[in-house]
């Protein structure tokens, strides 16, 4: 027996694949289906094997399916009823509130929440709550992209064209991406840029599946690809390649940044990089030899405490080259998470209102409070970013109690053992997940939310392309959605404005209170992105077609220029010593998906746990061999993992993925001082046989 077919996208990563979904039954249990969406344009019909058995969460034992609250005898997390869990939770809450102030309570969200989602979230801390303290998972992401593209371009949309143009690049250089494990289906535009002539080039301290592909492989040290990317503005520059016609027509600061690299001659990139003067020399040759130059950023060149400018940096040489608004050719970031675009634009983020607009812009503030209902001046102000907002939980002047939607804290964080001792210092920390997450497991109260084929909702992928995932399947009993959640605290806690729980609804509110700012949604609907298979922002009135490709006439400053940076390489924040001597990075596998908490409990998905990638050099000089246990520890804590010794990997570096609980015990939580963006790519480590 068999059920409608529905057209939606997979849980996961930014490409938001298309897939059908088709519900049936075997052997009296109801079963899910996932079958290709062949003619949907981001992946044709492919996906990966994360998307291929994304049903296997569906019915499955790990799903939780009622609240929880903990025992305060026992210390049980114990079933109650959702009445129960929400009352007792706004009891709390309003406790907290008139004893600490409205500032005791925080809100976490994620960018894996619908637009829906995070924008009720924003909406609900600062209406219902009066809360300044909310901030979100995307701030580990792509925040430094966004810093930089915000900064650069007066806009951030990660990628400003389709991700298809990759195909028609002459030159592709992925700075920092493991495309082909990351976004699987995605490679195949790298696939057909070589076949249609094209060069594409990968910057990874590993030889990784991607570059396997590539046809110019960079390895530098962890935390230098500043020093590569002022290195090739130099070279570009002394060989007299300046686009100076684009640069002068499109372009502020030029002179400056032009001064700042002159001393960045190859052997001094050499030293810091460890990427030959040669090297660096054939790849600017290569730059600029090409008119179809794409330079696109990934977490390996962002998530530094230097990131924001290093991603600076490399706009800077695509504007040199006139890059940027040239067809199939520019700058973009491969954002990463499901909603990773859309949850950065509606008002999750600590100084952020919806459409991207600012909580310290009066005129933002009026806007807003209209389509709300409430008062301008009742809306606080900015709050703390991520980490320093997790840093601050329990103490003095800190929030009392947390409420966490769409992540696994406990796993992603950096700098884990004192998060979690942050966590467990709460008066209240309230979970709402699909699964009995690490994070779940330490909170007071647990509510069972829905996951994506069991409710509606728009996600904005890595294009900027605004797609939406419709319900196939109802959600099992005792399961209720993120807006339930919100609008039943809302309602208990006397908010003064009602909060829908109809996505469409709340979809349309959110085009009004996005009109007008930067990533406009005010003429999207429903119908609109299923006849138009997704719909581009900006896209402000219903008969605006969206905006595949921006900045092909100018960029979103007032004046349309490009504002060009002069930045300084500083090196990592944990500089490597003797008891520390080798770089420890961090990233992820192609079976599993972030902290693991959905793909862990997928039976098909391998589940290896954690292990240290190392090169042989390293594992003779350590003793070791592969599949040996180790020892890896930095200054804040060591854990064990079996050694996978392999000879694509920098002798003096090694790799341990983050989906598996530990590793975030040894990154460093030093931030970027303008994304607020940690380390996670690079600390000091020593590795020692266990
Ligand atoms: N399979 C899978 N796919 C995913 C996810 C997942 O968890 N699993 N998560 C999604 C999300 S949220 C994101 S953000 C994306 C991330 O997508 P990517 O950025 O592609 O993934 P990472 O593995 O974090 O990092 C990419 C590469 O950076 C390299 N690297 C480490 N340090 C440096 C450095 O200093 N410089 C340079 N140039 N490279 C460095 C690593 O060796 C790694 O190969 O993936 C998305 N897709
Ligand atoms: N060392 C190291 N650490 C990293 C990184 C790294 O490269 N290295 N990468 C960082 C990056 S880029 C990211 S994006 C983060 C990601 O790390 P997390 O923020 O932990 O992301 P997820 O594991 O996706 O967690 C999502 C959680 O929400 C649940 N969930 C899924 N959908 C919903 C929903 O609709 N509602 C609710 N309420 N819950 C839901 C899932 O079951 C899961 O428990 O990790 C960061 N941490
Ligand atoms: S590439 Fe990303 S969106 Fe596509 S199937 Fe895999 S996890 Fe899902
Ligand atoms: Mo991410």
């Amino acid at each position: 027996m068999t059920g409608t077919q529905t057209r939606t996208h997979c849980p996961y990563c930014s490409l938001q694949c298309g897939m059908t979904l088709q519900p049936g039954r075997a052997e009296g249990r109801a079963t899910l289906e996932v079958l290709p969406w062949e003619d949907f344009p981001v992946n044709e019909g492919g996906l990966c094997r994360k998307g291929w058995t994304s049903a296997g969460l569906r019915g499955s034992r790990e799903r939780l399916t009622s609240p929880l609250v903990r025992d305060r005898e026992t210390g049980a997390l114990t079933a109650v009823t959702w009445e129960e869990a929400l009352d007792h939770v706004a009891d709390r809450l309003r406790t907290i509130q008139d004893e600490h102030g409205k500032d005791a309570v925080a809100v976490f969200g994620g960018g894996g929440l619908t637009n829906e989602k995070a924008y009720q979230l924003g909406k609900f801390a600062r209406v219902a709550l009066g809360t300044s303290q909310i901030d979100y998972n995307g701030r580990w992401c792509m925040s430094s992209a966004a810093s930089a593209g915000t900064r650069t371009f007066g806009v951030d949309r990660g990628l400003p064209f389709p991700l298809s143009d990759v195909a028609q690049a002459e030159v592709v250089v992925l700075v920092g991406s493991n495309m082909a494990e990351t976004m699987p289906p995605a490679a195949r535009y790298l696939d057909r840029c070589r076949e249609n002539g094209g060069k594409v080039v990968v910057i990874d301290p590993r030889v990784t599946a991607t570059a396997e592909r590539a046809d110019v492989v960079v390895q530098p040290v962890p935390g230098t690809d500043l020093a590569l990317a002022l290195g090739l503005l130099h070279l570009v520059i002394a060989g007299g390649h300046v686009d100076t016609a684009y640069v002068e027509a499109r372009t502020n600061g030029f002179a400056a940044v032009a001064d700042s690299v002159a001393a960045w001659w190859p052997e001094r990139v050499e030293r810091v990089t460890g990427v030959a003067a040669e090297e660096l020399r054939a790849l600017a040759d290569l730059l600029v030899s090409h008119r179809k130059v794409m330079v696109l950023t990934a977490r390996g060149a962002e998530q530094h405490a230097t990131g924001s400018d290093t991603v600076l940096a490399w706009i800077d040489l695509a504007l040199a080259l006139g890059l940027p608004g040239r067809e199939h050719a520019g700058y973009g970031c491969l954002t990463g998470q499901g909603n990773g675009q859309g949850g950065r634009e509606h008002g999750q983020k600590n100084d952020q209102l919806p459409g991207y607009r600012m909580l310290v812009d009066p005129a933002a503030r009026a806007h807003v409070a209209g389509v709300w209902g409430v008062d301008p001046d009742s809306l606080p102000g900015p709050g703390r970013s991520a980490y320093e907002l997790l840093d601050a939980l329990g103490t003095d002047d800190g929030p009392k109690a947390l409420l966490v939607h769409g992540s696994n804290i406990v796993v992603s964080a950096p700098n884990a053992t004192h998060v979690e001792q942050r966590l467990a210092s709460l008066d209240l920390l309230v979970v709402c997940d699909i699964v009995m997450s690490e994070t779940a497991a330490m909170a007071d109260v647990v509510l069972p939310v829905t996951q994506w084929a069991e409710e509606t909702g728009t996600m904005t992928n890595l294009e900027g392309r605004v797609i939406l995932r419709r319900q196939a399947v109802a959600p099992p009993r005792g399961v209720h959605s993120d807006l339930d959640v919100v609008a039943g605290l809302a309602e208990r806690l006397k908010a003064p404005i009602a909060f829908s729980t109809d996505p469409e609804e709340v979809f349309e509110e959110l085009g009004r209170a996005s009109a007008g700012g930067k990533a406009d949604y005010a003429g999207i609907t429903y119908e609109r992105i299923e006849a138009e298979k997704g719909v581009f922002w900006p896209c402000p009135d219903a008969t605006h077609p969206g905006t595949p490709r921006m900045f092909t006439e100018a960029f979103a400053h007032p004046d349309g220029r490009a504002k060009m940076h002069v930045v300084e390489h500083r090196g990592t924040a944990e500089p490597i010593d003797e008891a520390f001597p080798l770089h420890l990075t961090t990233g992820r596998v192609l079976a599993q998906y972030q902290s693991g908490a959905q793909t862990r409990r997928i039976r098909e998905l391998p589940d290896t746990g954690a292990f240290v990638e190392m090169h042989p050099l390293l594992a003779r000089r350590l003793g070791t061999a592969d599949g040996e246990q180790v020892t890896v520890s930095t200054r804040r804590g060591s854990v064990q993992a079996p050694a996978r010794v392999v000879t694509t990997i920098r002798p003096d570096t090694v790799f341990v993925p983050f989906h598996w609980l530990g590793v975030n015990r040894l990154t460093n939580d030093a931030l970027d001082p303008a994304s607020r963006m940690p380390e996670f790519k690079v600390c000091a480590a020593s590795v020692e046989v266990s």
